[in-house]
């Protein structure tokens, strides 16, 4: 940050979607609530409760219980959209489509009217993150068949919600899901097998995207008139210095972390670069094929340009620079091998409480240029961006109120002086939650919670005021120093 970066005045555009984003596990609760079946979160936080700071999300927000207030904090902040995701295992117990739950689905509806009545739009994640256990049983996002489980579970929600819902995000974050849920395995259900189950696990899942894109494109976007995507996740990587091998190092992270998904939905195929590494490392670790699958012409066919709009999670960034080919370990090959750069964030770099998260405001500009530019200027949505402290901070203007500022500035320069197409921003998130591997010890709502509380009041830090602010006035400064 530039010591005379001066926050914008000019206000955002009056189309502009403003929202803040949620998880179902994180904030639902009710876990065997009215025949829900459970789901890899479920499971796994009760079979190793040590690898989620010994707490899970049982209760957690208790949003299953309390989404009529939260709705009414919606409405208070002014917001005109709203992200959350349907837990799978709550409307199918079981994963299949024979085991549909009507308290499950029940709630969804109650959810989406109320929402509708207050002018909310839903923006609804199929999964973001907890696939039912009964399907991780059969090899989960290992085996192929999770193609066409998932597509039953897709024409199921098109069918039951799809009247209501018109912006449809099949998967949240596969980076997560496939490198920390199958390669190094820190997120349930915690399997290691990096450098292979990671990029087995993006394969299925990308196609399982394709497919519901397709039958939704065929079977209901003429009747229902509804869009469907993904959200892909990124840091912006920076290069280290002006030469053309860091450079090039930090493009290799973008299309290894961004590219990894939003190339196979845009253009149907990996990035080269990515074909390419991944197979010069597979053969020097003597394997005889690349460890990266890959599509067949059908299916890069029905992958090519399955993203109606492109949405991406912002919260930090890296420098990058290049470095020699790393030592061949055969035993273990991972994607940061296959990557094969020197990636870190600064010690002079803003920090927060988490490791990986420093404030970088200025890459949120810098990433929304390079996927406009990438992906041949689409509609773009952030879909999260939000700020980690230890959850006992109300007032928050100084932190999570600053960083909300300065990268909602940066994303507008985007927006008006690169012409960048953003169209909506989802802040994550409206309360405190379960944050996975952190527990309830790292948190970024926008209304606090107390959690040792059996009713869970919410309460609003000074960030919610700011919010409701930023997005009433469509301005980030004082309404009266703001101009259109
Ligand atoms: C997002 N990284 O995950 C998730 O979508 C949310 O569910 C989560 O609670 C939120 O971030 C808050 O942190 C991420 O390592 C996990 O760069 C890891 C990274 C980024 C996003």
């Amino acid at each position: 940050l530039a010591d005379d970066y001066a926050v914008s005045t000019r206000r955002f555009p009056k189309n502009f979607k403003w929202g803040t984003a949620s998880a179902a596990y994180q904030v639902e609760g009710g876990w065997n609530a009215d025949g829900k079946g459970e789901n890899v979160w479920d499971t796994y936080t009760h079979l190793y409760p040590e690898k989620s700071n010994y707490q899970n999300g049982d209760v957690t927000s208790d949003h299953y219980n309390k989404w009529q207030e939260d709705v009414d904090l919606l409405a208070g902040l002014g917001v005109n959209t709203y992200r959350f995701s349907i837990a799978w295992s709550r409307v199918l117990p079981t994963g299949f489509v024979n085991s549909s739950n009507p308290g499950g689905i029940a709630f969804y509806k109650n959810l989406i009217a109320a929402l509708k009545e207050k002018n909310i739009e839903p923006l609804v994640t199929m999964h973001h993150w907890d696939l039912p256990t009964n399907l991780e049983n059969l090899g989960g996002f290992l085996n192929p068949a999770i193609q066409e489980w998932f597509l039953d579970y897709a024409r199921f929600l098109f069918e039951t919600f799809g009247d209501d819902v018109k912006n449809w995000v099949t998967f949240n974050e596969p980076k997560q899901t496939c490198e920390q849920g199958y390669g190094i395995g820190i997120l349930a259900p915690y399997i290691v097998g990096p450098g292979v189950k990671n990029y087995q696990c993006g394969h299925n899942l990308l196609i399982a995207h394709g497919k519901a894109y397709r039958m939704y494109e065929n079977e209901f976007k003429g009747k229902q008139g509804g869009r469907v995507t993904m959200v892909v996740d990124s840091n912006w990587f920076e290069p280290a210095s002006d030469s053309a091998d860091d450079i090039g190092a930090a493009e290799t992270n973008l299309l290894f972390t961004y590219g990894w998904f939003a190339h196979p939905i845009n253009f149907g195929d990996y990035p080269d670069i990515m074909k390419q590494r991944i197979a010069y490392r597979s053969k020097l670790e003597g394997f005889n094929k690349s460890r990266l699958p890959s599509f067949t012409e059908k299916e890069k066919e029905i992958l090519r340009g399955t993203a109606d709009f492109m949405c991406v999670n912002i919260y930090t960034s890296s420098m990058v620079s290049a470095i020699p080919e790393p030592e061949i370990i055969p035993l273990s090959p991972t994607r940061d091998l296959d990557i094969g750069t020197n990636a870190y964030q600064p010690d002079d770099w803003e920090a927060t409480i988490t490791d990986w998260f420093k404030v970088v405001p200025w890459g949120a500009r810098k990433l929304l240029n390079w996927i406009d530019v990438t992906y041949n200027h689409p509609e773009i949505i952030v879909t999260e961006n939000g700020y980690h402290d230890n959850g006992t901070v109300i007032h928050d203007l100084d932190t999570r109120g600053r960083y909300y500022k300065l990268y909602l500035s940066n994303m507008q320069d985007a927006l008006y002086k690169d012409g960048v197409n953003l169209t909506g921003y989802m802040a994550w998130a409206l309360t405190d939650d379960f944050e996975w591997q952190y527990g309830y010890s790292i948190q970024l709502g926008l209304y606090q919670i107390d959690f040792t509380d059996p009713d869970r009041p919410r309460t609003p830090k000074d960030s919610a005021g700011y919010y409701r602010q930023v997005v009433t006035t469509r301005c980030l400064v004082d309404d009266d120093q703001c101009t259109d």
